[in-house]
């Protein structure tokens, strides 16, 4: 899939903007032909990015976890005309059907990555109905499992309910929460583009093209020539590497040659020149070991949800240069195209997650691996041209139940994955999040190229104790230190609510939570394995309804509207140096 862009050959049509949205709490709209669009006073108007929770929070669909239609029209240009005209969604929280004036057109793949559709009703010079059945219910046994009240109570499990009911820790904002697009491309154009670029200037582009298609791929200044399918490789001599200090990107342009030798369609991609490998206990960026600094985040934020908002991404890349921090998670699932655009330009260094959260062994079919396995690779497809991209994270917290069967039956599930994802990118270590439960030695980290684990010693264990928490945390990292792999802390925190304040250790204070990170950070940075953490969260973010949270999850450094807590003015200490 190509990434939609203009120029000669190539434009399309923003379709962000005011839609209607009919909410389908019966699943009938199928049945009842909603596909064709609603009559205005059956729909409520709704921003598309934007989830519909908060937007529509006063019509009483704050929590509201089913099917929902949302619809726009569009006037489908004359300069379409004779051209491939897709409609693409970057991503549908969770999945979708789509519909071309009632007639259906597609659906989505792996959620939060981007899907396209076509139809024969998308020509040009007329005005088409855009309509898109979006779900956010999540089935029981995929790669991140669903929740509902009868497994809440055939598991004993009352205290854990949530409203709306989920197995993870963030709210599931129901929506089209990217821009959605009508594109157009030349008939036989070109369809993806794997991109791969090393430090020592080699890049290798595989495109693909109609069989036979003549390739040319060019790059300051440098030119080679191929066919699709085949990798082109050239080289790019006195290469700036990429790097956090010297984040230097280059832009690949790729043609497609007629018969005549004539450009006939031609995409750009941004790309950097760098190497990751890992050594022995060491994570090497061109050669030299790194410190991970930073932070786990989520795309969050008041009214839109999890709608794209750009103004927030400028914010929050600015308060990680602020805060001298040098990498993310993308904390559970894929994150926008525009955040990893800030990522390669801002030389922020990305452990890109796919989205598996709390992996229950229990519901695993031979269906969920093939899901996560698509889901793996609709990411690397997607994401794998980037510079800022350092790591794949194939999971996070499976086993998080203690469920018994985490142990006898995940070992060949996750030789298939990351078999699987490292086949198709050698390029790039492969970790997971562990979760206490799981086990010092659970058996995804036979598989992993770094041993990442989530703790929280001194929050939900070991409550207002730092020292007893930072002796548990020694503990673990010297266990898994065995794997003689790279050990990355992949989330510590504690809560704080901005204001609270105590001269004692307190939770949710705002001492308490700078004191243990302050505390953590010491023995990370000390011990010989570990190769940093990432504080859980970059800001406070909405959660399902819960006892255990006060609407947010409170363990941001900053709050949901990005002022700082006082750990923040502590990590910027720690991490840029400071006295
Ligand atoms: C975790 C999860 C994360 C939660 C966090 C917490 O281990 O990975 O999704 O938000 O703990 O705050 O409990």
């Amino acid at each position: 899939m190509i990434r939609p862009q203009r120029n000669s050959f190539r434009d399309f049509i923003d379709l962000s903007g005011i839609w209607r949205i009919r909410f389908d709490p019966d699943d009938v709209g199928e049945a009842e032909g909603w596909c064709a669009g609603s009559i205005p006073a059956d729909t409520h108007p709704i921003a598309v990015p934007g989830s519909w929770n908060e937007q529509l929070a006063e019509a009483g669909f704050m929590d509201y976890l089913g099917a929902a239609w949302l619809q726009t029209d569009v006037f489908v240009p004359p300069s379409f005309e004779g051209r491939r005209i897709r409609l693409r969604c970057d991503s549908a929280d969770f999945a979708a059907r789509v519909f071309v004036d009632g007639e259906f057109a597609g659906e989505s793949g792996p959620a939060f990555l981007p899907f396209e559709v076509e139809s024969e009703r998308l020509v040009a010079c007329r005005t088409v109905r855009i309509v898109a059945r979006v779900d956010n219910r999540l089935a029981l046994e995929g790669p991140t499992p669903g929740v509902g009240m009868e497994q809440y109570v055939a598991e004993g499990r009352l205290r854990d309910e949530y409203r709306p009911a989920v197995r993870f820790d963030f709210f599931p904002y129901g929506g089209l929460n990217r821009p959605v697009w009508l594109t157009a491309t030349p008939v036989g154009g070109i369809e993806a583009v794997k991109l791969r670029a090393s430090a020592d200037g080699r890049l290798t582009a595989t495109v693909e093209a109609p069989a036979g298609s003549h390739i040319r791929i060019s790059v300051a200044g440098q030119e080679a020539e191929g066919f699709a399918g085949e990798p082109v490789i050239l080289r790019v001599p006195d290469v700036r590497p990429w790097s956090p200090a010297d984040p230097a990107l280059y832009d690949v342009a790729v043609e497609r040659l007629d018969a005549l030798g004539v450009v006939a369609d031609r995409v750009e991609l941004r790309t950097g020149f760098r190497d990751v490998e890992v050594c022995g206990h060491e994570l090497l960026l061109n050669g030299q070991p790194v410190t991970l600094k930073g932070f786990g985040k989520h795309e969050d934020g008041p009214i839109r949800g999890r709608g794209l908002d750009l103004p927030q991404l400028v914010k929050d890349f600015g308060l990680l240069d602020w805060i001298g921090a040098n990498s993310v998670r993308t904390s559970h699932y894929p994150y926008s195209e525009a955040f990893l655009d800030f990522a390669d330009a801002r030389g922020v260094l990305v452990i890109d997650e796919v989205f598996s959260v709390n992996l229950d062994f229990r519901r695993v079919t031979d269906a969920t691996l093939v899901q996560h396995q698509a889901a793996v690779r609709a990411l690397i497809d997607r994401d794998g041209h980037r510079p800022s991209v350092i790591a794949w994270s194939l999971a996070n917290e499976p086993g998080y139940l203690n469920e018994p069967e985490y142990r006898s039956r995940s070992g060949p599930y996750w030789k298939v994955l990351f078999e699987d994802a490292r086949a198709l990118d050698p390029t790039r270590p492969l970790t997971h999040a562990n979760v206490g439960y799981a086990g010092l030695d659970d058996p995804a980290f036979d598989q992993a190229d770094v041993v990442s684990i989530n703790r929280y010693f001194g929050w939900y264990q070991a409550p207002g104790q730092i020292e007893r928490a930072v002796e548990l945390l020694r503990a673990d990292l010297d266990a898994v230190t065995r794997h003689g792999k790279p050990v990355f802390v992949a989330e510590f925190g504690a809560d704080a609510l901005a204001g609270q304040h105590s001269t004692s250790p307190q939770l949710f204070t705002e001492e308490y939570q700078a004191d243990l990170i302050t505390a953590f950070w010491a023995e990370l940075e000390r011990h010989p394995a570990c190769i940093g953490g990432h504080v859980w969260n970059f800001a406070d973010f909405r959660t399902a309804q819960h006892f255990r949270r006060v609407v947010l999850n409170l363990k941001g450094v900053f709050t949901r509207d990005r002022q700082p807590k006082r750990a923040a003015f502590v990590l910027r200490d720690l991490w840029k140096g400071r006295p």
